[in-house]
């Protein structure tokens, strides 16, 4: 068969044989390429750095089991700093395991010290108590004095569909709005935008008066860009609104509604947020790419049948993710 007749499949598969397959061929060349061509280019850009604190949940697809993968997908190095460990999330399952990290905190902390590390932002998600937001709040306060660039993300985790996840006390989300005043962009979901509020939750769909003005409420928390998620106009859309308080603009960010609840969805939406912006893409690019790549997992995930609990399967689209942003 003529080369040109032949698949891509085919050509590469004969191409791996002979370097890779010891042919004993004496006509043979080995060809000691790397497969891509521009490998020699070296990226003389720094590569980027994201300290993310949330708990690892070992199955059901949130918090750093989500992180890690989509930040480093798009070639950022991730440190993370775990606040606990639980067999499940906490959404739908009974009788997981919490085994609480606190402990162990301040002495990584203390240790990262010695090491003088900087990080282009950090990204907190799920806290398990107050005196872990404590311990955050002065983490955030340390990496801002060695650079004032640090780019502080924080989604106060804590609430979905009108209710405080039932391993909160009541005033837990005082604890996070003192969280949120020292953040340079929060993402909040309009459950735990109205908590930290003090606004009455209501469902969607909801006015853009409504929007606006809870918008208003949470800048005066202290973070200049606030992205809300949750937020619908009607019933055929869902999205977010990024809004600048310096600017006083707002944008959205809206895809088609798709039914069900589907558990992890937050962090696979603060998590592609997070790393486009620290690609450097502006808030609404990030949240626009954000809202896509979240949609599209839970697309995957619906036409799977999979259990809502198990989170969505945004694995299968980091390739596309990574390329978008790049
Ligand atoms: O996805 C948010 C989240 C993170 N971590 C834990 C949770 C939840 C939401 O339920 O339970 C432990």
């Amino acid at each position: 068969m003529h080369s040109a007749q032949r698949t891509m499949k085919e050509l590469f598969n004969s191409e791996f044989r002979m370097q890779n397959c010891g042919n004993t061929n004496n006509n043979s060349t080995t060809n000691h390429q790397p497969l891509t061509t521009n490998h020699h280019k070296r990226n003389m850009k720094k590569q980027k750095r994201v300290l993310a604190v949330h708990d690892i949940s070992c199955f059901g697809r949130c918090s750093l089991t989500v992180a890690l993968p989509i930040i480093s997908a798009l070639g950022i190095e991730t440190s993370v700093l775990p606040t606990a460990v639980l067999s499940t999330h906490t959404g739908g399952f009974s009788g997981f395991t919490y085994r609480d990290l606190t402990c162990d905190l301040v002495p990584v902390l203390k240790h990262w010290d010695t090491l003088n590390l900087t990080f282009d932002a950090i990204y907190s998600g799920f806290l398990g108590s107050f005196e872990q937001i404590e311990i955050v709040k002065s983490l955030i306060e340390s990496y801002k004095k060695k650079d004032k660039d640090t780019l502080v993300i924080v989604d106060p985790v804590m609430a979905d569909n009108g209710e405080l996840y039932k391993v909160f006390p009541k005033s837990f989300p005082l604890g996070m709005k003192s969280l949120c005043s020292v953040a340079d962009i929060i993402i909040p979901n309009m459950t735990e935008a109205c908590l930290l509020t003090d606004t009455p939750y209501a469902k969607p769909p909801y006015t853009e008066e409504f929007i606006k003005t809870l918008l208003n409420k949470l800048a005066k928390i202290g973070a200049k860009k606030i992205v809300l998620t949750g937020v619908a106009f009607n019933n055929e859309e869902l999205g977010t609104a990024c809004y600048d308080a310096e600017s006083g603009v707002t944008q959205y960010a809206m895809s088609k509604l798709i039914d069900g609840f589907y558990h992890g969805t937050g962090d696979c939406f603060g998590s592609a947020l997070t790393a486009t912006l620290v690609k450097g893409k502006s808030l609404s690019w990030a949240a626009r790419a954000a809202v896509d790549f979240t949609v599209d997992a839970i697309v995957r995930t619906k036409d799977a049948e999979t259990d809502i609990r198990f989170g969505v399967n945004f694995e299968e689209g980091l390739k596309d993710f990574a390329i978008l942003c790049t």
